[in-house]
């Protein structure tokens, strides 16, 4: 079988996605998805510009060779938008193999490990009761997990809150709008959100939340520790992970499990974090890292150290990558949790899926490849549209993470 041509293709169903489409002579064809959340452009530039001219006459059963082509061939190695681009063609390429073998893709992986994919949703409210409730309409959808995510009292906005509870969408903007970030006001909210949750629904649904880049590690290390007596699932990036020992500061003080990794492209941006278990769960994706090609090797080598998985699923990670990673949970022998947080109508018949939600678990669906398709006459209703994450500033203004 031979590669003849690929396509990149944009459509905005309310928020910006890039796919890349792979053909080959024998009429068989795979889908990946290419989208990095604000930066689309630069990535379907690469893909456009650099990628697709090589891919033309190639084996698409070489997947591993392809990968080594383009992360070696290309020099300048690593980086979100590289890695993206490669990511979206190893998602193709797994596709097409598993349409030529006739197989769902988990089978070609080793097979399944469990039954369904643990999955989490998103909950977040203005206020702690209204959280709590909006927590409470998850678990009786039948969620096992929620992540939940309130607003801060004086603080204008925050992450992880939105009006429409349904369909949380962050990159809101043609230019970046600005929220508010005071750590004190944070610092003081959290645990009580935490208390009443455990309050009114026990210890039995799992608790996860998400500290979005913004702490220090001293303080995400007192977050943990006033966190712990809510066994939480997971405490996610409680810190910007450029300096991985940092972590070492809140792993040595407190024993609430830690994850991240969302933004991590290669196994090198999480290496030291595994190999001194400063983590418990690597939340790296199909689409921002690699492909199943590379995200397979991070998780082999975390399974080495009870690190583990916890892919990234917002909604910016189109339903191709969803069906992609669903494949590798399914499979991964060291899977903890899937993060699910849904994808609009628009965006679902854009991208036709096989996989499907029950009783706090997704499946894949035995469709042959991943399982999900873009189609091409309801994407071209939806032209690209210029969208930006907020920014951050503190009360004085300062620059902060968001
Ligand atoms: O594009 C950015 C989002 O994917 C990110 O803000 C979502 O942190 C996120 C999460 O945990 O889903
Ligand atoms: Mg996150």
């Amino acid at each position: 079988m031979k590669i003849t041509e690929a396509k990149v293709i944009i459509t905005s169903p309310g928020r910006n996605f890039v796919s890349l489409k792979i053909y080959t002579d024998e009429g068989l064809y795979g889908v990946g998805d290419a989208t990095l959340n604000g930066r689309e452009l630069s990535v379907a530039s690469y893909l456009k510009d650099h990628i697709v001219p090589m891919l033309a006459g190639r084996d698409p059963h070489q997947i591993e060779d392809i990968w080594q082509f383009l992360y070696r061939g290309a020099y300048w190695r690593k980086g979100p938008v590289t890695m993206t681009a490669i990511s979206a063609v190893d998602m193709a390429l797994w596709d097409i193999k598993a349409k030529a073998a006739n197989m769902p893709l988990y089978q070609l992986l080793g097979g399944k490990s469990r039954s369904g994919v643990m999955v989490y949703g998103h909950a977040n409210g203005d206020s702690i009761e209204e959280t709590v409730d909006e927590v409470g309409k998850f678990l009786n959808d039948g969620y096992l997990a929620v992540r939940a995510q309130t607003g801060i009292p004086g603080l204008k906005s925050t992450y992880g809150v939105s009006k429409d509870k349904m369909f949380y969408e962050p990159a809101d903007s043609d230019l970046p709008s600005e929220n508010e970030w005071s750590t004190t006001k944070y610092l003081d909210s959290i645990p009580k959100l935490f208390d009443t949750l455990r309050n009114t629904y026990g210890n039995e649904p799992h608790l996860l939340h998400d500290v979005h880049h913004r702490l220090t590690p001293i303080e995400a290390a007192r977050l943990g520790k006033d966190l712990e007596s809510f066994r939480m699932f997971w405490l996610e990036d409680a810190v910007p992970a450029e300096n991985q020992a940092g972590f070492r500061t809140i792993r040595q003080n407190t024993v609430t499990p830690l994850a991240v990794g969302e933004i991590f492209n290669t196994i090198w941006d999480c290496k030291e974090l595994l190999e001194e278990q400063l983590i418990d769960y690597i939340r790296t994706s199909v689409v921002h890292a690699g492909g199943i090609t590379h995200l397979r090797r991070i998780a082999d080598f975390a399974s080495l150290f009870h690190v583990r998985t916890g892919c990234h699923g917002a909604t910016d990670l189109s339903p191709i990558c969803m069906g992609a990673a669903l494949h590798f949970d399914l499979w991964v022998p060291n899977f903890g949790i899937q993060e699910y947080m849904r994808h609009s109508e628009e965006t679902n018949a854009v991208f036709p899926h096989s996989y499907s939600f029950k009783n706090g678990y997704l499946y894949p669906g035995e469709t042959a490849g991943h399982g999900v398709d873009i189609d091409e006459k309801i994407a071209a209703k939806y032209p690209y549209k210029r969208c930006y994450l907020p920014v951050n500033r503190l009360e004085d203004g300062t620059m902060w993470n968001w």
